[in-house]
């Protein structure tokens, strides 16, 4: 039986060894290696503490946090500066250097459960393999029977690509903070390290500019279908940015330019051509709309715009939108980009852009996020022939905002469907020809949201795709293996049932 890279059981133990190591087998990403270690298990119990190296106490709160509504045992969490022979210990130092800054090693035995890694965000990204070996009821707000048995194993795990993400868009329809909060936590579960929010688009301006204020109050005022919409505060957004940052996930705020903009339009006559505010917008055509790309105001609004969202923001990466600019002519968009891609650095940070904007620059800093259904695209090629690094979101396998089959009562559907098999059945470091693994910074799944109103909508569309998309962006290609997934995926049911994730319950999955 192979699971992760390594080969575990032999035959001789094969029966009861997979029954008691049944968990080992559904970690999703699966780890890297996995080697069950029999008569290994470890038991939580109402004394077990957590010992964390300082630098690390907010893991051991996080973990501790995940643990006590369900087991309903204390885990006071402690620092320590040695390795305890008791309970569980999240470590920085001494695992191994093939783990790299964002894996770990777990080794799980009967009298201790030791989580080693060389940053915490290698310890965090540990703890989700853990919580993941516990039973699915772990997961549950409120108190549940144990016992908490893990099973006996060393796991030595690292992730494939640096950057594995998710988007939300919140300007088509308006997301309020709590909302982002429970996809954060469910992102974190899966190993996602970046979440790209989709701050702005025709029908919606969803944060708070000081200079210029109707963006948020007018732009901000309506959304698809045209009910109420709103907007983030600063403070809102950064309550947003600590909560993804407890979670070691970095935050990519994205201002869609220069089209996709009706909202600012709308919300500032001066920014148009004609001097002319056009109305909000409630539907969800696209490509009307364009800043004035000849207008100096246009500079001082995007700059005022990138400097002012760029502080709230730690992360290195400011989205600047750039797709479906049909109402921009191309000499337009060049000139524009010239203009603002440097404005980007001023504010000191790296572009990131749907791909076409790639196309405006040479500098190999900047991220391309492709986006398109096809399998070759030249702009791309070219960016990455030069050094880019390119983001995977193809449309047609990586949109959550597709529909699974033509009875999925949301979503959309222009670039077909996608079931969990098609989601998962593709290779980020070669779908692109001409774009080679080492020219992949990683993979993102990019929920928009047309159609998309409640978190029970969120739930039904990511889950289980965004599983799907997590173990494209963490496991080794080696471990690619549908029949093998789609039973690892079945497992997770009982864990997003006790977090009440009402997700989509796909024939092809075989649901625990
Ligand atoms: C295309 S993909 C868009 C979005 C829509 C989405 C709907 C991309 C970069 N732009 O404006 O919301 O399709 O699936």
């Amino acid at each position: 039986l192979v699971v992760g890279t390594t080969v575990v059981w032999n035959a001789g133990s094969a029966p009861v060894a997979a029954i008691a190591a049944e968990p080992l087998q559904s970690v999703v990403p699966v780890p890297a290696s996995v080697q069950a270690v029999p008569g290994a298990a470890h038991t939580l119990n109402a004394t077990t503490k957590i010992y964390t190296t300082a630098a690390a106490h907010g893991v051991g709160d996080h973990l501790a946090g995940v643990l006590r509504p369900s087991t309903g045992y204390p885990f006071p969490v402690e620092d320590t500066t040695g390795t305890p022979a008791d309970g569980v210990a999240l470590l920085i130092g001494g695992a191994p250097s093939t783990v790299g800054d964002q894996g770990y090693q777990l080794t799980v035995a009967a009298a201790a459960i030791t989580l080693r890694a060389n940053t915490a965000a290698g310890l965090f990204a540990g703890v989700q393999t853990l919580r993941q070996l516990l039973p699915g009821k772990v997961e549950s707000a409120t108190p549940q029977t144990g016992p908490w048995t893990v099973p006996g194993a060393t796991i030595t795990d690292h992730p494939r690509f640096t950057h594995r993400g998710a988007m939300l868009d919140v300007a088509r329809h308006f997301h309020p903070v709590a909302t982002v909060k429970r996809y954060l936590d469910q992102l974190a579960l899966y190993k996602v390290n970046y979440f790209h929010l989709h701050l702005t688009d025709d029908q919606g301006w969803r944060i708070v500019v000081d200079s210029w204020p109707k963006l948020a109050t007018h732009g901000g005022s309506t959304q698809v279908g045209g009910g109420p919409g709103g907007y983030y505060t600063k403070a809102q957004y950064q309550e947003i940015v600590a909560y993804a940052a407890a979670r070691h996930i970095t935050v990519i705020p994205e201002v869609d330019l220069p089209g996709h903009t009706n909202a600012a339009l709308a919300s500032y006559a001066e920014l148009n051509c004609n001097g002319v505010a056009p109305g909000l917008r409630t539907d969800i055509a696209v490509g009307y709309s364009s800043l004035c790309v000849s207008k100096d105001i246009t500079y001082k609004f995007v700059e005022d715009v990138i400097r002012e969202i760029a502080e709230l923001t730690p992360g290195p990466y400011f989205h600047i939108g750039g797709d479906e600019a049909s109402a921009t002519t191309d000499q337009d968009y060049q000139t524009f980009m010239n203009k603002v891609l440097p404005l980007v650095a001023k504010y000191g940070k790296k572009p990131m852009g749907w791909h076409e904007f790639i196309k405006t620059t040479t500098d190999t800093a900047a991220v391309p996020q492709y986006w398109g259904t096809t399998t070759s695209n030249a702009v791309v090629q070219a960016a990455a022939a030069r050094g880019a690094k390119v983001l995977m979101s193809p449309a047609n396998k990586a949109y959550l905002d597709m529909k699974y089959n033509p009875s999925t009562p949301l979503g959309l559907s222009w670039a077909g469907m996608i079931e969990v098999q098609d989601a998962y059945n593709w290779n980020p470091g070669t779908h692109l020809s001409g774009v080679p693994e080492t020219a992949v910074r990683g993979v993102e799944a990019p929920l928009w949201t047309e159609t998309i109103v409640t978190p029970a909508h969120i739930d039904f569309m990511a889950f289980p795709r965004l599983a799907a998309i997590a173990e494209l962006g963490w496991s080794p290609w080696s471990t690619h293996n549908w029949d093998a997934f789609k039973v690892r995926l079945g497992a997770q049911a009982p864990r997003w049932t006790a977090r009440g994730i009402e997700f989509y319950r796909s024939t092809q999955v075989p649901w625990d």
